[in-house]
Formats: C-alpha cells, sequence, structure tokens
C-alpha cells in the first residue's frame, strides 16, 4: 500500500516501545511507542478495546505513523507484502484507522483508537513516499477498555472542511470523526510569526519553494471515511491551524483546497 503524505523532510521513523496494556476499567488501554530513525517498537500482541498510543517521536524526520487495520481473511504474510510493495497495490487489505500528525523529534503525541481483532500494521513514510520503517501487531483475546471522554468533536468533512467545536483552544480531549467519504488527517501545524494559512497557501503555489510558513506539531493522523478516533491535545501558546495533508487529484494537499481552520493556543 501507499498512502503519499507531504512531509517536510526525509524521515525514518522507528519506534521502540513498551506495551502496558493493562485493563484500566476506567479508560482506554495505553501502549508507548516509540519512533526511531529505522523503525517502529511497538508490542507484537495487543487486546482489543480502546487503547491510546503514547508516540513518542525520537527520529530526525516527522515521525508520521499511519495505522491499518487488515480485512477480515488477509493473513500477516499478505499484509507485510501490501505494504512492503509500496505502490497502492495493498489498499485494498486495509482500514486506515489512525496515527498522529507530523511532529518533530522530541515530541509526543497521544492519539486513541478502537482496537478490533485482526492484524494490524504501522507504517512511517520518508519525504519521497518511501516507506522508511513498518511494524505489525495482532489483536485478540478478551478486552473491553471503554473510550475517552471527549471535551468536544473534530469532524473531518462532509467534504474538504474542518468542523471544530466552539472555543477549541488546543488543550483537552477531542474526539476526531471522519463524516466523509475518503480519507483524511486532523494534522495540527503552527503557524510562523505573522504568517497565515493564505501565506502558506502561496508557498504552495510556488511549489513548496523556500522556507515553510508553518511546522508540523502532532494531531491526530490518517483517518478512512466513517472512521473515529481521539486525540489528547496540550500545545503551546502560538497561533495554528488544523490541516489535511493528503491530497487530492490535482496531487496537491488537501488543506491548499480549503480543509484547513485556523486557531489560537493562549
Ligand atoms: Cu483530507
Amino acid at each position: 500500500m501507499r498512502i503519499r503524505f507531504f512531509v517536510f523532510s526525509s524521515v525514518v521513523l522507528c519506534a521502540l516501545a513498551a506495551a502496558a496494556c493493562g485493563a484500566d476499567k476506567s479508560g482506554p488501554n495505553t501502549v508507548d511507542v516509540v519512533v526511531h530513525d529505522t523503525a517502529i517498537d511497538i508490542p507484537a500482541t495487543l487486546k482489543p478495546g480502546f487503547t491510546t498510543f503514547k508516540i513518542a517521536g525520537e527520529s530526525d524526520g516527522d515521525n508520521h505513523l499511519i495505522f491499518v487495520h487488515a480485512h477480515t481473511g488477509v493473513s500477516l504474510d499478505q499484509l507485510k507484502g501490501g505494504i512492503a510493495a509500496n505502490d497502492g497495490s495493498g489498499d485494498s487489505l486495509v482500514t486506515i484507522v489512525g496515527g498522529n500528525g507530523g511532529m518533530p523529534k522530541g515530541s509526543e503525541a497521544d492519539v486513541t483508537f478502537e482496537l478490533k481483532e485482526g492484524n494490524y500494521g504501522v507504517a512511517l513514510y520518508g519525504g519521497e513516499g518511501d516507506l522508511a520503517a513498518s511494524s505489525y501487531f495482532t489483536v485478540h483475546g478478551n478486552g473491553k477498555a471503554p473510550a475517552p471522554k471527549a471535551d468536544g468533536t473534530i469532524a473531518l468533512g462532509p467534504g474538504l472542511v474542518f468542523s471544530l467545536p466552539a472555543g477549541f483552544d488546543g488543550k483537552g480531549t477531542y474526539e476526531v470523526v471522519n463524516k466523509d467519504g475518503e480519507t483524511h488527517e486532523a494534522a495540527f501545524v503552527r503557524l510562523a510569526d505573522g504568517q497565515s494559512v493564505d501565506d502558506a497557501k502561496s508557498w504552495a503555489a510556488s511549489g513548496f519553494e523556500g522556507p515553510p510558513p508553518l511546522e508540523p506539531a502532532g494531531g491526530f493522523g490518517a483517518l478512512d471515511g466513517g472512521e473515529r478516533g481521539w486525540i489528547q491535545a496540550d500545545l503551546k501558546p502560538g497561533k495554528y491551524a488544523i490541516i489535511c495533508w493528503i491530497p487530492g487529484d490535482d496531487g496537491l494537499p488537501h488543506w491548499v483546497n480549503g480543509m484547513s481552520a485556523p486557531f489560537t493556543v493562549d
């Protein structure tokens, strides 16, 4: 499979992770993931239920992970083959269920989604769309960890739009729901001093030449239509936008064609 994203630099990711998957009756299970330059460490086996992945970015790139759930009947070897091919041939084997928006080294993103029985893949793509690293885990057993309590909902679509909760300030736990038929993400980017999303569009129109007017700041990663997850946001003060980097038919990221919304963190 190949989900091509625009990234700011070549990256490789890998994580080293610890996995705690204890049953917490008050909330989701938690799993630690660490992204390194050449691998992603994540436990090989996890339980079903709502699960928070605490993703620590230790690679020099964007530390941008994509989680996919293989359809029923797809073997682990088939899943691995589809991801390794990185040519789109594996797309029909999986549902994209979440991940994190790009973020710099030293950052952490906490994202939650529901794990169901079956095989999962986790992928990191480099700046040229190359597969930088991948890892795999299987979900089975008994588990009923509940969903997080949300302070509000961030809607993706329908169409190339975001709907942010009233008063969204980049702090708290937010449900992220893809209400469109296409894949989207809810990446946070920090705008450079004096820059706006319109300035970023000019930068995009110039072929992404020159210094980026925005920098990655985490957020929730790609979700197929109808899927949902949660982001635990805790952004530093500044001016931000929530944007989708997934390209449309014209090859430009969705945010250039309107899928963005500004917000301020005080
Ligand atoms: Cu999109």
